[in-house]
């Protein structure tokens, strides 16, 4: 069966269940809310629903209960590869289920269909200033394709209908997660080629043509494929998929939603700490290595040298985490795996830093999370490679990224999911709460 026509089956199997619980539970407390999460950006407040992936403060992600390492098992593996396609991988999001070699080809051959991106985003995007940032480009790229969005053009037809909305939100989700790997590479190639463009290869899976598009080595698509399937989901309460689930329950549409989550990825406690990463130890190597080897007590200085500056370590700490991100682990597994990069020296510095910098952040004595989250580990894998642009980073996050937010969105509508609107309260409101105890 083809994807759409599973998934269709599994949202309507599936919906009995959400206005079971809502007609019959809806009562039933789940949390409680205090002046602390009130003020401090609502953590750990039960108040998302999502079935793509869930996050475990000790163990981290598991995409549709599987963790990492269960995942790259499962599905099938890229034609001479021991990593699995990014489209095997968006079918199990979407559907819960491993796909067959046959169903996965079907998607491959699929978004062949859906990546032609129009000339019109190329152009809007070389409209730009030459020096924005990437994540400008993507973010504008996306938004431009909104006025060809499916789901808008059924909204306006005077024909909507809520049981089968999702349908039209899953034909732009399925677009956007086509086009966005052609989008970016266009832009790597605009910003840093000297807009020398690459013409899409016909014969490769998403992963493998986007390291074709940049002009990358044969090992480069392996790359490419674990890292946007490590950074597509984390569930719903991050920034990007919050906002994506947020500005879609206003009923506006997968571009104008995806490109609202993308600017929430582009701040650096977000998606951009993959770029801080980097700034921040070559200027750690700059500052205390110009002759000597960096050290264990060198990167001690530099990290409080940090802290007492006011700044964060970057890609350290985590608001739902309290263990070693294990997307962080399968990256440096990566490394370690990889004859070169395990010898890489700023590989070297940056386990270096995975050996010191949690005892320090442990002293220092603020973060409730003093391991690595998934930015800390990335750039590195990147930088190997020779993508050493590092500003590019949170837009090769915004690809992977698309892939959670898209199977989101699609089972939002697929279930009805109610307009997003908490309530506030004022500071006076507290106080008076604060002295009735
Ligand atoms: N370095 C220094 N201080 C930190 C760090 C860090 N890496 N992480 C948290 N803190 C501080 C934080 O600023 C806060 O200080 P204050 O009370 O003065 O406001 C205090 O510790 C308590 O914060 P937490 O409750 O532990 O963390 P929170 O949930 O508020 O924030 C992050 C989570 C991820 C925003 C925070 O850990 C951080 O800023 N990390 C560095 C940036 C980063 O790596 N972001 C990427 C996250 C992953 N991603 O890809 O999105
Ligand atoms: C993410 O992948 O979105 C980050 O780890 C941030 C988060 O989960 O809050």
């Amino acid at each position: 069966m083809a994807l759409k026509e599973t998934l269709k089956q599994k949202i309507e199997e599936f919906r009995p269940r959400t206005t079971r619980l809502t007609k019959e539970f809806g009562k039933v407390i789940i949390d409680q809310v205090t002046i602390d999460q009130c003020i401090g950006g609502a953590r750990d407040i039960r108040s998302l629903v999502t079935d793509i992936s869930y996050l475990d403060p000790q163990e981290g992600i598991r995409f549709r209960g599987k963790t990492i390492p269960e995942t790259f098992a499962a599905l099938p593996k890229a034609a001479g590869s021991n990593y699995p396609t990014v489209e095997s991988f968006w079918y199990m999001l979407l559907t819960g289920d491993v796909p067959t070699q046959a169903q996965v080809d079907e998607v491959v051959a699929e978004w062949k269909t859906r990546q032609n991106v129009p000339q019109y985003v190329f152009d809007v995007i070389r409209a730009l200033p030459r020096d924005s940032h990437p994540m400008v480009m993507l973010s504008v790229g996306i938004l431009t394709m909104q006025k060809d969005s499916k789901f808008a053009g059924f909204y306006n037809s005077g024909k909507f209908n809520k049981n089968i909305a999702w349908e039209y939100v899953y034909e732009d989700a399925c677009d956007v997660v086509a086009r966005i790997p052609i989008i970016a590479a266009f832009i790597y190639n605009l910003k840093y080629r000297g807009d020398k463009q690459i013409a899409i290869d016909p014969t490769l899976d998403m992963g493998a043509n986007f390291a074709h598009m940049i002009g990358q080595k044969e090992e480069y698509k392996d790359v490419a494929r674990m890292y946007f399937i490590l950074h597509s989901d984390h569930e719903s309460g991050n920034v990007s998929a919050h906002t994506t689930h947020l500005v879609h329950s206003a009923l506006s549409d997968p571009y104008y939603a995806y490109s609202a989550g993308l600017n929430g990825l582009a701040g650096p406690l977000h998606g951009l700490a993959n770029q801080e990463v980097l700034d921040w130890t070559l200027k750690f190597q700059e500052k205390y290595c110009k002759d000597k080897e960096p050290t264990a007590e060198l990167i001690k200085a530099a990290l409080w040298d940090t802290l007492n500056a006011g700044q964060v370590i970057p890609g350290y700490g985590h608001a739902v985490l309290r263990k070693t991100d294990p997307r962080y682990t399968s990256q440096r597994e990566f490394c370690l795996n990889t004859p070169g990069l395990k010898d890489y020296p700023l590989f070297k510095v940056i386990s270096m830093i995975f050996e010191v910098a949690p005892g320090v952040l442990t002293e220092h004595g603020k973060t409730k999370n003093p391991w690595p989250n998934v930015d800390a580990q990335s750039g590195v894998i990147q930088m190997y490679y020779g993508l050493t642009e590092f500003e590019f980073y949170t837009v090769l996050f915004g690809v992977g990224r698309a892939l959670g937010c898209m199977a989101n969105i699609t089972w939002d509508r697929g279930l009805g999911y109610a307009l997003e609107r908490p309530k506030s309260v004022t500071t006076a409101m507290l106080e008076k709460w604060a002295a009735e105890g």
